[in-house]
């Protein structure tokens, strides 16, 4: 686990297990197509306690400014990392074998007040992602530009989508 500098990182996605990277990894493709530096990390609230309050604590110092955290099953990770740093964090529930990932949302989304995570869907990552993005992009009008085309793509997409099934 990274201690130093985020070495030009401007998002941090961590998560309880490799095995959530099959899930998470949908945020850092995200986060590449808009040239959004960023850092991937391990950082289990169960398993490194203190090494996760130690990642929490440190994270906007070293120059991080957004979290993205996934975690499955009893998912605690994006709510502890919530309580011990003062950036945004998004939390994604990552699905398991068990309970189709809906004990993870419950685990992520039910913060108490005062503790905001911002939550995507149930294995949302990409989303999870695009929002970091957004988040950035409103102090960066060259990402909002971007951000802005982006969604002038998907509008197209749509209107083609839409001619298919008119014809
Ligand atoms: C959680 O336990 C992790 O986020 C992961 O989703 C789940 C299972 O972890 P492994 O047993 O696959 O390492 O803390």
């Amino acid at each position: 686990m990274s201690e130093q500098a985020t070495g030009g990182a401007r998002v941090g996605i961590v998560m309880g297990s490799d095995s959530d990277w099959p899930t998470m990894q949908a945020a850092a493709e995200a986060l590449a197509e808009f040239g959004v530096a960023y850092e991937a990390d391990v950082v289990s609230a169960h398993r490194m306690p203190d090494e996760m309050l130690r990642w929490g604590r440190e994270a906007a110092g070293r120059g991080l400014s957004v979290v993205v955290a996934g975690a499955g099953g009893a998912a605690h990770l994006p709510g502890m990392l919530a309580a011990v740093t003062p950036l945004p964090v998004i939390g994604v529930p990552v699905p398991l074998r068990h309970l189709d990932g809906m004990d993870s949302l419950l685990s992520i989304v039910q913060m108490p007040a005062g503790v905001p995570v911002a939550t995507v869907s149930i294995g949302g990552a990409r989303n999870a992602g695009l929002l970091a993005v957004r988040i950035l992009a409103a102090t960066d009008p060259a990402l909002q530009q971007r951000m802005t085309a982006f969604q002038d793509d998907l509008r197209d997409q749509a209107h083609a989508k839409g001619e298919v099934v008119r014809r």
